[in-house]
């Protein structure tokens, strides 16, 4: 069996307000990534602080904790191969004007400050942002029926 890697994945609150969410957990199922751990929550202050700490210091900081708190939002851990770059090639470009359709962002969003998912951008974002949001208890141990066809 293949090893598979994490990441971490969050349909924002204008990919929740638009009724996108099963359109996006579609997509990860049927190209064969599973979902470890999934749930619904409004992020606190601190938690979007904690998030986004790296960017602290952009002008777009403030606006971008604001977004990401004003409405509920859907967090996930996904599993598979090589995981944390093909969920981002399927997230398209963080500006969806350069998203290509197909991607998500290429196919759902406009504009860079509303562009629907988040999704780690390397294995150590990763491990960092799935404890944010989860404890391991919350996170499943399981095979999908169709693993031994996916690898
Ligand atoms: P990505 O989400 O593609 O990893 P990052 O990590 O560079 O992009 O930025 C995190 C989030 O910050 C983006 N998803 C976007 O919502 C917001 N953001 C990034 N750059 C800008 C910008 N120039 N203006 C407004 N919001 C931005």
């Amino acid at each position: 069996m293949a090893e598979l890697e994490r990441t971490f994945v969050m349909v924002k609150p204008d990919g929740v307000q638009r009724g996108l969410v099963g359109e996006i957990i579609s997509r990860f199922e049927r190209r064969g990534l599973k979902i470890a751990a999934m749930k619904m929550l409004v992020v606190s202050d601190e938690l979007a602080k904690q998030h986004y700490a790296e960017h602290a210091s952009k002008p777009f900081f403030p606006g971008l904790v604001g977004f990401i708190k004003s409405g509920p939002v859907v967090a996930m851990v996904v599993e598979g191969k090589n995981v944390v770059p093909l969920v981002r090639s399927m997230l398209g470009a963080t500006n969806p004007a350069n998203s290509n359709p197909g991607t998500i962002r290429g196919d759902f969003a406009l504009d860079t400050g509303r562009n629907v998912i988040h999704a780690s951008d390397s294995p150590e974002s990763a491990k960092r942002e799935i404890s944010l949001y989860f404890n391991t208890s919350e996170i499943a141990t399981y095979s999908r029926i169709d693993e031994q066809w996916l690898y």
